[in-house]
């Protein structure tokens, strides 16, 4: 938990959030300002910054993470239509908010610049 981050006051409930799925040390929750009809962010419970930081994590934590992506596109019912996933790491990426999350986008024909 890192002082004053936001998505680890959603990971322990002092913020609010749609979590859609939780488990293995990841939680999924919906984007406050979607950019697609389906749009969730994967975080892991242990705080890393971003991307850059993702030696901070398990060899398990980073596998668990894949699969737990996975996880969710299935259950948001995109597996046969597509998704998206994305991440971004300081500001050429316009990173944010730094605890990394991966954005699960899709729902609809995403467009080729986002
Ligand atoms: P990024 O630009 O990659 O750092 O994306 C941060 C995302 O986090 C952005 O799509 C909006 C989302 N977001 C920011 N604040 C909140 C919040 O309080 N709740 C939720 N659910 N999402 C948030």
């Amino acid at each position: 938990m890192a002082d004053d981050c936001l998505f680890c006051r959603i990971v322990t409930g002092d913020v609010p959030a749609d979590v859609v799925r939780r488990g293995n040390g990841m939680v999924a929750f919906r984007d406050i300002a979607p950019k697609a009809p389906v749009h969730v962010l994967v975080i892991p419970e242990r705080h890393v910054d971003s991307m850059a930081g993702v030696g901070g994590l398990t060899p398990d934590e980073r596998a668990d993470m894949l699969a737990f992506i996975a996880e969710v596109g299935r259950d948001e019912g995109l597996e046969a239509t597509g998704y998206r996933v994305t991440t971004n790491h300081g500001p050429d990426a316009l990173q944010s908010v730094h605890h990394l999350h991966w954005h699960v986008m899709g729902g609809t024909r995403l467009s080729d610049s986002m």
